[in-house]
């Protein structure tokens, strides 16, 4: 491998965090190097459609046409088909882009015909001249119920419908229990030279994959290292919820916090350098740290975190 880095490479990944680091490992690695196993609990049925928003944003990115700034949908994408739908009196709350809808439309569609959601993204990341295999966590339906003072929410409802407002007292991920992993995904954790959770949130990004029978378990299994990049820098989640998750659940908002929840499962953990002074903590839980730019910008920047990330992680593969 002319990259130096290795050629089975595994993240876990939500949305948009998870899709930048993933991007990352694409380019400091052979893109062909590296397979994403992504969160499905998000997924919802919208107009009849099907929607997978983690699997679709790691999509979008690693197909170089993700929307720069907001990190889902597509760059430049249109929003004729809401107007319309708002002119039909539909409150349009999700954002969902014209070209974003062709996705769904074939996902629906083939998903209905019978084909399995892992057949399916392969086939719509072919299309989107995808080298890196992205890899839903279950082909089975999950659905993460956010606990609210004011009852049980959709977890799309609770994200976008609501922006994150409620307190979050606890999750139920609906299906877990019959879900099977996905074609692959035990696979290429036995398989894995490195095993990297992304900076994605843990209790409803990696923790629904956690969740998935014997993804846990083939994980404690695994030869390859494990790593952990913090998605809460200076004591604030870098995107989206985690930060009120983590104190409403009544854990400590730091990347120590996160240490914390992933102690036992991972070797490592990479964290900002904004937090250096929690390196002696979190190595007390049985980890190895590595200290550096954990916030990522564009393209080069990801590819820098990625390549320092995978090369932390690599010591433990000679360890004794
Ligand atoms: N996030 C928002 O905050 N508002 C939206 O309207 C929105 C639309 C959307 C459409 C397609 C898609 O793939 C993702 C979209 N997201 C939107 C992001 C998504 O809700 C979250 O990033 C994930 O579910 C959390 O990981």
């Amino acid at each position: 491998m002319t990259s130096g880095l290795p050629s089975r490479i595994i993240a876990l990944a939500g949305g948009v965090g998870g899709a930048k680091l993933a991007q990352g490992i694409a380019l400091a690695a052979d893109p062909a190097a590296l397979t994403v196993i992504v969160n499905t609990a998000d997924d919802f049925d919208l107009y009849g459609l099907r929607i997978c928003p983690d699997l679709d944003t790691v999509m979008y990115t690693l197909g170089g046409i993700a929307d720069p700034v907001q990190g889902w949908g597509v760059a430049g994408d249109t929003t004729r088909t809401l107007e319309a739908l708002a002119a039909y009196g539909e409150d349009p709350w999700f954002k969902l882009g014209d070209r974003d809808f062709a996705t769904h439309i074939l996902r629906t569609e083939r998903l209905r015909a019978g084909r399995p959601l892992s057949d399916v993204m392969a086939a719509l990341c072919g299309s989107l001249g995808i080298a890196s295999r992205i890899l839903p966590m279950t082909d089975d339906p999950v659905a993460t119920i956010v606990r609210t003072p004011d009852g049980d929410l959709e977890f799309q409802e609770y994200f976008v419908g609501r922006r994150q407002q409620d307190e979050v007292t606890g999750f139920r991920f609906a299906g877990i229990r019959e879900a099977v992993p996905a074609p692959g995904v035990l696979d290429s954790i036995s398989d894995a030279e490195v095993i990297v959770l992304c900076p994605s949130n843990p209790f409803v990004s990696v923790g629904p994959i956690l969740d998935v029978a014997g993804i846990r378990e083939a994980l404690g299994r695994a030869v390859a290292p494990i790593v952990a990049v913090s998605p809460i820098v200076g004591g604030t989640a870098i995107k989206g919820p985690a930060g009120k998750m983590l104190a409403s659940l009544g854990h400590e908002v730091s990347a120590l916090g996160v240490a914390r929840l992933y102690a036992g499962l991972v070797d490592g953990f990479v964290i900002d350098r904004q937090d250096a002074d929690l390196v002696p903590a979190i190595e007390s839980l049985g980890m190895r740290t590595l200290v550096t730019e954990a916030i990522m910008g564009g393209p080069e920047d990801r590819a820098r975190l990625a390549a320092e990330t995978v090369s932390f992680a690599l010591p433990t593969i000679a360890a004794p």
